[in-house]
């Protein structure tokens, strides 16, 4: 397959709610749709899942919609694609850029598996081979609360929706005390705090007090570069370790596991350049008995689906954060509803990721000029 035709269509998401994290305040969620085709009629659709600006990855909607389509879709013209990991293959000349990879790289799973008329989960367990599922288990992630009553009623709100799983962000010392507190109203809950780098080693004796707390880990909590920092830090508490923002490659899941930096991975396929690097980076963990599961990056519609078929795969059977359609947006992009039945949602089954864009926005999209051609 050589693809001919791509187009890019930048497009912002109004969250119902502030989302706060150690890295700021989001009310806005920037995306960028991606449409490739081999042909002008068969389209293989992408998201851009880089944020408006570089606090939680280097890269912004700006600088990877510029690499796109300044250095990665130059290697993409005139090739000829045997399968979709070529992609990642070809784009390894050029260094970092994960999210723009992810997005040019999935639309070609979608493409392909559109071509085969296949559903894009079952594409991935035979090329992984490894078994998928028709529904899975998934979890919510919360922002952070400023106290105890607030958490209260931010969990209690996501445990009547039917998760069972609860990521609770966390950005200070003081929110680590008052979630204790909270912690044990919930026994049935199986619970993450995500620090997103708020802490550094020196608090590590009020992070330890976390090991008298019922957690099933904490994520990312120092710096978003320190391998050996984390190891350290793991060394001296029981309380898994997840990383986040240390991981943009295999390589960087060897170094943690080298370092024995953690003891479980949160999966972005966006951060870490798209499909086939996620399915390598789920084979070293499988392998060395690391955790895997698949996070999330307030995706739209497409990355939403795309992540669903990533997390179908049975070797990431902890609850990833995909969350039902309802989480995030009052407006989504795809005509697709994902809703939550018994902690459940239920991975599409239509060719490709299995989802279609609302009429309007894909209208546009292909609306927009073929980058592909002057
Ligand atoms: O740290 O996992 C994170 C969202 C944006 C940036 C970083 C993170 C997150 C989330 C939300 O936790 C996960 C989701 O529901 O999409
Ligand atoms: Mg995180």
């Amino acid at each position: 397959m050589k693809i001919t035709h791509a187009k890019l269509l930048p497009y912002d998401l109004k969250l119902k709610k502030p989302f706060r994290t150690a890295h700021g305040t989001t009310h806005f969620r920037p995306i960028t749709l991606i449409a490739l085709s081999s042909d002008d009629e068969q389209w293989g659709y992408g998201e851009l899942e880089a944020f408006a600006q570089p606090t939680y990855t280097p890269e912004t909607q700006e600088t990877a919609r510029l690499v796109i389509c300044r250095y990665l879709l130059p290697l993409l013209e005139g090739q000829e694609l045997n399968c979709p990991e070529d992609v990642s293959k070809l784009f390894t000349v050029v260094q970092g850029n994960q999210m723009a990879k992810a997005a040019l790289e999935t639309a070609v799973w979608d493409l392909f598996a559109k071509h085969a008329q296949k559903n894009l989960s079952r594409l991935l367990s035979e090329h992984s081979q490894l078994s998928c599922r028709q529904s899975i288990l998934v979890g919510i992630s919360i922002g952070a609360q400023s106290n105890a009553s607030k958490m209260i009623s931010e969990i209690t709100a996501a445990v009547e929706k039917g998760y069972q799983r609860i990521k609770l962000k966390i950005t200070s010392t003081t929110e680590i005390e008052a979630f204790s507190r909270v912690r044990p109203l919930f026994p049935k809950i199986q619970f993450i705090l995500d620090a997103n780098s708020s802490f550094t080693l020196k608090n590590t004796a009020q992070l330890k007090k976390l090991e008298k707390i019922k957690l099933a880990m904490i994520e990312q909590p120092l710096d978003a570069t320190d391998f050996t920092a984390h190891a350290e830090l793991q060394k001296q508490i029981h309380v898994p370790i997840c990383l986040d923002e240390n991981i943009f490659s295999l390589d960087d899941v060897r170094t943690a596991y080298q370092l024995r930096s953690a003891q479980a991975i949160n999966l972005k396929l966006s951060r870490v350049g798209g499909l086939a690097n996620a399915l390598q980076i789920i084979r070293f963990c499988n392998n060395h008995g690391l955790l895997v599961w698949c996070g999330g990056m307030l995706e739209g519609g497409i990355g939403r689906a795309t992540n669903l078929a990533l997390a179908s795969l049975e070797s990431l059977p902890f609850p990833g954060d995909i969350s039902a359609s309802d989480r995030y947006y009052q407006k989504d992009i795809i005509e697709e509803q994902f809703s939550l039945k018994n902690g459940k949602l239920t991975i599409p089954t239509d060719n490709g990721i299995g989802v279609t864009l609302k009429k309007n926005i894909q209208k546009r999209l292909l609306k927009q000029p073929n980058i592909l051609k002057d």
